[in-house]
């Protein structure tokens, strides 16, 4: 299998982020993709496509936001990554903003995701990787894996969170519905629910969304994952989600997955992006499922059996010694 990833995704490393009351080493570290690049070894840097693919997902002005935010965090004499501290919960409407606080509100959804100087670099090289599989399996391969890192799946159309700046899984299905397909479905098996995806395609009937996840009741994202959330307009029934307990093995992912699948099936896609995250690892510091790394082939030789063109992005998976081999699991099921 074809697998991307180019070196400038390395150089986003914020240094804290606020969990639980304290500011503590941010988890989304390059050291995970370092790790995933030993065990895999072999990688392609991916072509430039430019940045007509992510302002097909991503508003220009959150883009803009993206690229400048570092410099004018640093202009006003502020220390350290750019962090919001104020949103916009009441009465949102499109004031014109100025002060980097009220920007960094604005266009985010927590105060886990710090920009750096690099960040917008890293975020563009992920999103280059992910289409780069996107046009392998669009020009025939089976599969195709993309490093993404920094993930994708909790960015919004103008928001970033969860670690995550542009939405590498959307921005994929479109462009393989900008080339010619006509249905595209996304399957996201990380920990957590992938909020930002499912808000893109909230109203389209063209992208079917599935997700297995925790339950949102108990971990982050907290306000979106639920199971009564389908989809409206033309996306009414669109969105699948299917949250699980903490602590849940193989047999109830399974079991959830194979629900997805079916509905997936239903949909008639032409492509699927798979967004994977190894959080669901049973020994993931930030996350509490059990999964084994044999596991992850069990569940990637279910997806690969039906048979769908498949783009792998990758999303979560903190426990970084034992990153490498569950992805080369996942990997090891598709072929
Ligand atoms: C892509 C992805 O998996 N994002 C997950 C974001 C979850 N953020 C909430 C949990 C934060 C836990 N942070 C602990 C840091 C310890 N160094
Ligand atoms: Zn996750």
């Amino acid at each position: 299998m074809r697998c991307f990833f180019d070196p400038r995704q390395l150089g986003h490393s914020p240094a804290k982020e606020l969990h639980n009351g304290s500011f503590v080493d941010y988890a989304e570290t390059p050291a995970r993709a370092a790790a995933i690049l030993k065990t895999i070894g072999a990688f392609e840097a991916p072509d430039d496509h430019g940045e007509a693919p992510i302002l097909a997902i991503h508003d220009a002005d959150y883009v803009d936001f993206l690229k400048t935010a570092p410099a004018r965090w640093a202009e006003a004499g502020r220390p350290g990554d750019v962090m919001g501290y104020i949103w916009p919960i009441a009465r949102r409407r499109a004031v014109k903003l100025d002060r980097i606080d009220a920007l960094a509100g604005r266009y985010s959804l927590d105060a886990s995701t710090p920009l750096t100087a690099e960040s917008w670099s890293s975020a563009y090289w992920s999103t280059q990787s992910v289409l780069a599989a996107t046009h392998a399996v669009l020009a025939g391969d089976r599969s195709a894996f993309a490093l993404c890192r920094p993930p994708g799946h909790h960015a919004g159309a103008d928001y970033l969170g969860g670690y995550c700046y542009l939405n590498t899984a959307a921005i994929a299905a479109q462009a393989a519905l900008d080339s010619g397909a006509k249905r595209v479905a996304i399957l996201d098996i990380d920990y957590h629910h992938g909020n930002g995806t499912q808000d893109i395609f909230w109203t389209r009937g063209d992208v079917f969304y599935a997700s297995v996840h925790a339950d949102p009741a108990t971990d982050y994202p907290f306000f979106w994952g639920h199971a009564d959330e389908t989809g409206e307009d033309a996306g009414a029934g669109t969105t699948l989600n299917l949250p699980l307990p903490q602590g849940a093995t193989l047999e109830a992912f399974r079991a959830a997955q194979a629900s997805a699948l079916a509905a997936i099936a239903s949909f008639e896609p032409d492509l699927l992006v798979l967004s994977f995250g190894a959080d669901t690892w049973e020994e993931d510091p930030i996350s509490q499922f059990r999964l084994t790394t044999g596991d992850y082939a069990v569940l990637a030789r279910e997806i690969a059996a039906c048979g769908w063109p498949t783009v792998i992005a990758m999303e979560g998976g903190y426990a970084i010694d034992a990153l490498g081999a569950n992805v080369a699991s996942l990997l090891e099921g598709f072929v």
